[in-house]
């Protein structure tokens, strides 16, 4: 190994739990049996994660407890595994009554990334959560921690022949990228311990500390780029011929968090790699991880991402050491061009005759609520369909394969249950926010309870500088680490404190742009007068079909980040 490019130091505490893990068991299971408190103590707080769950507690209600001297009241929030977002009716009634019976918000939140959460599982219905899930063939095995997260995938299922096949190959790169400890087996489903035999190697990739760092990757089909590829680490973007996939054009070390006022942390495009055959997948795949795993920082936390791993030691040195791995050489990328990001709302009829229905879900929180019962709507669909559900990266959901003799039923249902709705605005459809508040420790600032809101007076903004039927890509985020894909929004609202925000302008429709910072520390009436000037300026001055991101950079309102460290934080 080349050591020079491996960081010294006093390695993060997070090295050694990992380390003296055992292969991510710990005391997970003794720690389940103390009834003493509602968490997890020391190093299994952290350990839970790579099963797929995080320890929280309800912000709201935080300070009151404290004051009757009562510890916060632990739960864990549980993110499944589903590579390209695909999951069956059968498994949505599974999850649907989980959430009902186990749940204390009752809500199945669709995330960024493809898949579902459980918010508020007390600790004595941990273990039958799993148990439930194993039993539908679902689990949350490195959907967090240091490993590789759950894989997406276009979601879109138009093109089904072509979709289908980048879609296997998400479910292969998961597998192959997944750990392979049996830790997850033992101590949710009581499986026995098999020993290893001498010799052999637990986790032949991901090595016995795992990762430095959370890992993310893609499989995307253009022009679509549904899944902001420039938020991963890892990215497959399928290149096919006359509608067959023959390869990927491979892109490394995209990411979007940082810290307020660190400017060692930035958000950062994946850098072009080159073109791979198919039949080199997984190899690539291994040798990128292998690569971050031997070279990544494993002193600082908050440098070590593969994006900054990149950036330290030169994007040529680390993908010639992937080619060297893989024994690959990487070939020049095929052309493709993406023209859009988000979902396709309503009916499209796929090349095979079926019939998919997407959804707009709000902050993606399927929730019985009074005037619209989301939730009960999804569990009626569920009963009837037919064919499956593929949960998009935008927090919305596909009803997918609907026979011709079925879409009448399933659309009334999803009427009828205020799933489906004619007036839903494009802005509302453009416009997303991440988790925060009450439940995510590590929000500044409300997102998906400001969303809809903020959504509101941004529609009458629009309405009154006559661009009623635009849109423009907005997103909040409750901290700077980007949940939400702020940093990839045309504008990017990101938490600093109560009511406050820093605000940047200037993505692209193909979210191939990081935005640029236009005002700091902004409260929520600013932020509408900003929106209400540059708005009024686009429609007045703009080029014909010119987005409003764009129009922002032509128009010197912000400077665009080309490069992303030197140009995002420069004045
Ligand atoms: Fe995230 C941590 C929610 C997508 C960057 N994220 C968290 C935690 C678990 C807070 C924590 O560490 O305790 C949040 C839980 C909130 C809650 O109560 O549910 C959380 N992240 C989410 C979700 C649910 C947001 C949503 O509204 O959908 C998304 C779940 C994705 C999934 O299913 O796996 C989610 N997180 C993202 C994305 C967007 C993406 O991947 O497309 C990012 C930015 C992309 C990136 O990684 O650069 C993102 N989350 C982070 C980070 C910063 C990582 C870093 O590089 O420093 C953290 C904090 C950390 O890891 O230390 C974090
Ligand atoms: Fe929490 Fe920050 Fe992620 Fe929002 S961006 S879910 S506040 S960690």
């Amino acid at each position: 190994m080349t050591n020079e490019l491996i960081v010294k130091g006093k390695l993060a505490d997070n090295e050694r739990l990992k380390a003296e893990s055992d292969y991510l068991r710990g005391t997970i299971t003794e720690d389940l049996k103390d009834r003493m408190t509602g968490g997890f103590t020391s190093d299994n707080f952290q350990l839970i994660r790579t099963h797929g769950m995080y320890q929280q507690d309800d912000r709201d209600i935080r300070a009151e407890r404290q004051k009757q001297k009562l510890e916060p009241l632990h739960n864990v929030m549980l993110r499944a595994r589903l590579p390209g977002g695909v999951i069956t009716p059968k498994q949505w009634l599974g999850i649907d009554k989980f959430a009902d019976d186990y749940t204390s918000y009752g809500s199945i939140r669709l995330t960024t990334r493809q898949t579902f959460q459980f918010h508020g599982v007390l600790k004595p219905d941990i273990k039958l959560m799993h148990q439930t899930l194993n039993s539908i063939g679902l689990d949350s095995i490195a959907t967090a921690g240091d490993v590789n997260r759950n894989v997406l995938c276009t979601s879109n299922p138009v093109e089904s022949e072509l979709h289908q096949e980048a879609y296997q190959w998400a479910i292969k790169i998961s597998e192959h990228l997944l750990p392979k400890t049996r830790a997850y087996a033992e101590i949710w489903l009581d499986e026995e311990r098999v020993e290893t035999t001498e010799g052999e190697e637990v986790e032949p990739i991901l090595g016995s500390t795992y990762l430095p760092r959370k890992f993310k990757t893609t499989v995307v089909i253009p022009p679509n780029n549904d899944i902001d590829l420039h938020a991963n680490d890892l990215n497959f973007v399928a290149i096919s011929d006359n509608g067959k996939l023959i390869g990927f054009n491979v892109l490394v070390g995209g990411g979007l968090a940082m810290t307020h006022g660190d400017k060692a942390t930035y958000p950062r495009c994946a850098d072009d790699f080159g073109y791979i055959s198919l039949e080199h997948t997984l190899a690539v795949a291994a040798a990128v991880v292998t690569t971050q795993r031997d070279w990544g920082n494993r002193v600082n936390r908050k440098n070590a991402k593969t994006k900054y791993t990149l950036d330290r030691v030169g994007i040529d040195t680390f993908k010639n050491e992937v080619a060297r791995r893989a024994g690959i050489k990487f070939e020049e990328s095929r052309p493709y061009k993406f023209t859009h990001r988000g979902d396709s709302f309503g009916w499209v009829e796929g090349i095979d005759g079926k019939h998919h229905l997407t959804l707009f879900v709000e902050n993606g929180r399927l929730l019985d609520y009074q005037d619209k019962p989301l939730k009960t709507g999804m569990a009626k669909i569920a009963q009837v369909h037919q064919g499956d559900f593929r949960l998009t990266a935008n927090q919305n959901i596909i009803i997918a394969g609907v026979a011709e003799a079925d879409k009448a039923q399933i659309e009334q249902l999803a009427r009828e249950h205020g799933l489906l709705n004619d007036t839903t605005s494009n802005q509302r459809k453009s416009s997303m926010a991440c988790v925060a508040f009450p439940t995510c420790p590590l929000a500044m600032a409300e997102a998906e309870r400001y969303l809809p809101k903020l959504v509101d007076d941004v529609e009458t903004i629009l309405a009154k500088n006559g661009l009623a039927d635009e849109s423009i890509i907005l997103r909040v985020t409750g901290c700077p680490n980007g949940c939400g894909r702020a940093m990839l929004a045309e504008i990017g609202l990101v938490g600093k404190g109560p009511g406050k925000y820093n605000m940047y302008l200037g993505s692209d429709l193909a979210g191939s742009r990081v935005p640029k910072l236009y005002q700091e520390n902004v409260g929520e009436q600013d932020i509408l007068d900003i929106i209400d000037t540059l708005s009024a300026q686009w429609a007045k001055e703009r080029n014909a079909g010119e987005a409003f991101g764009d129009f922002v950079i032509r128009a010197g309102i912000v400077s665009e980040v080309k490069i992303s460290v030197k140009d995002f934080y420069d004045d």
